[in-house]
Parts: structure tokens; sequence; C-alpha cells
């Protein structure tokens, strides 16, 4: 999650995992979530840093940009500056994904230009009476990128939009749907290990709905997660520059976000 301050980041976060709305502003340091997910009987976690719209420390933002799979820009649409920030944003997280393979190659290859990274523009607080953004231009903008970059309108305090940004994420991401908010049941925040989540529910009861049938997802946030380490952040930039430096070809939405895999964990990172 990046943009300037007080546009609305960590409401949107809120928003997204316990579908709560603060009135109050407080700044962001840097607060990390994990929510995780059974779909199709696979666990999957999504991790999700929240930053500062101050970035008081640049390195660990370029981190942040080199780790980071997939990107919620935010601005606000009664805040020009704002806008132009998140214009500057999206490229500065091109660029800085686009040197970082290029230096594991020691190449200058035209080819990794065309680097697409998975990106929703998020115009927030649409529900302000006065604007200086028009939802126009920020299509336009969007629509000037590749097909992995779209613009939503959303207000976090009207809870407008919200599932559907996540939705679209995933959607440019070619990530399963059933992440999105209203698309897998909720558990309990007892089922905080993917190895505790509830039991698949039994196919032949009558009494489920066709699209519980079809789909038996359900995610819960994690309780009391840690960022990981920066040493940790560092050896997943290394393996992501590495294996995007190799496979660069590839490019399709999906294909090229590096999951990292064990046994029955899938993990992806938005920033
Ligand atoms: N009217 C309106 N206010 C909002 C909306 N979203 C957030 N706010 C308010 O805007 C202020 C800033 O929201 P935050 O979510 O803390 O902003 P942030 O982008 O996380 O800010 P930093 O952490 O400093 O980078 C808070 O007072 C929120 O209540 C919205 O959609 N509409
Ligand atoms: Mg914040």
């Amino acid at each position: 999650m990046l943009g300037s301050a007080r546009v609305g980041k960590t409401a949107i976060v809120a928003r997204f995992l316990s579908n709560k709305f603060e009135e109050s502003y407080t700044p962001t340091i840097e607060d990390f979530h994990r929510k995780l997910y059974r779909i199709k009987g696979e666990v999957h976690q999504l991790d999700l840093l929240d930053t500062s719209g101050n970035h008081p420390f640049p390195a660990m933002r370029r981190l942040s940009f080199l780790t980071g799979d997939l990107f919620v820009v935010v601005f606000s649409l009664d805040c020009r500056e704002s806008f132009e920030e998140a214009i500057r944003l999206r490229e500065s997280i091109l660029e800085t994904k686009v040197s970082a393979t290029q230096s594991a190659t020691k190449s200058r290859s035209k080819s990794h230009f065309n680097l697409k990274v998975p990106m929703v523009i998020v115009g927030n607080k649409c529900d302000k009476d006065v604007k200086t953004v028009t939802v126009e231009e920020a299509e336009e903008y969007c629509n000037s990128q590749d097909d992995c970059c779209v613009f939503v309108e959303a207000s976090a305090k009207r809870n407008y939009h919200v599932e559907e940004l996540f939705y679209q994420l995933f959607v440019v991401a070619g990530l399963p749907l059933e992440m999105a908010p209203n698309h897998h049941r909720k558990v309990p925040l007892t089922f905080g290990s993917p190895t505790m989540l509830p039991p698949s529910q039994p196919r032949h009861k009558a009494t489920l709905s066709i699209k519980r049938r079809l789909s038996d997802a359900c995610g819960v946030v994690a309780p009391n997660v840690r960022r990981p380490s920066i040493r940790t952040d560092l050896m997943i930039m290394r393996t992501k520059t590495c294996s995007l430096a190799a496979g660069n070809e590839n490019n399709a939405p999906g294909s090229r976000i590096t999951l990292r895999t064990s046994d029955t964990r899938k993990t992806c990172s938005i920033q």
C-alpha cells in the first residue's frame, strides 16, 4: 500500500481486513498484515505492507518496491498533489524493478522495459464534495499504461469499491478471485494457523448455496504477525530479481508473480 500521507491507505486496509473505519487520523510508520486463505484445498498467504506516506526511510521504501508483487497506490481525489505523487510512485516502482533486473543480468536489454507490475491506482475519498482530480483524467492515465494497471474510484469511509479494488488487483495479478473480500467465508480468529483452517464443507449438504458448493474458500486474518526481517527481504529480493532476469520473456500477468512455495503454502505480497 503506497501513496502520500493522509490519503486513506490505512483506512482501505482496515476495510479490507475487518470492515472497519476510523474517523481519527494516526500516521502509520509501517504496518504488516497477513491473511490466510484456503481455496480449493490449497493454503494461500497474502502479506500486506501498509507503508507510511511520509516515507521516513527511503532505502526501506526502495526495498518494498523490489519485494512487492502487487501494488495498491492510493491518492485522494481532493488532493491533486497526491495524484501527482501516485504517478511518481508508479514510475519509481517500474524503474526500480527494471534497473534491479538489468543489474542482475548485467544487460541493458530493451525487453526489460516491458515489465508489467500488477497495480491498482485508487482515487480514494470520492465521498468528498470538493475534488481536484477527475475520475476521467485518472482513468486516462491508467489507460495509457499497460493492461496490468487499473484505476478504481473508492471511498473507505462509505465502503464504496474497496471490495472492487482488491478484486481488480487479483484479476490483473492472475490470483484466485476468491481472495477478494466478499468471495470467501470469513472464519474466526481461533483458526489462526493454515493447518487449523476449518474442514471443507461436505459437498452433499442440500442446505449449501450453489456458490458455496462450487467453492469452499475461506480466509482469516492471521493475528500477531511480524514483518519479515530486512535480511529475509533482501533474500526474497535477490530470488525475485534473479527469477525475473531468467524468465522475463514470460511476462504475462500472474505467471510473473513469484510465489514463495513450501509444501502447502503460497505467498505473495502487496505493497
Ligand atoms: N472522507 C473520507 N475520509 C477518509 C477516507 N479514507 C480515510 N479517510 C480519513 O483520512 C484520514 C487519513 O486516513 P489514513 O488511512 O490514516 O491515511 P494514510 O494514507 O494511511 O496516512 P499515512 O499513514 O500518514 O500515510 C483519516 O482521518 C481517515 O478517517 C475516505 O474515503 N473518505
Ligand atoms: Mg496509514
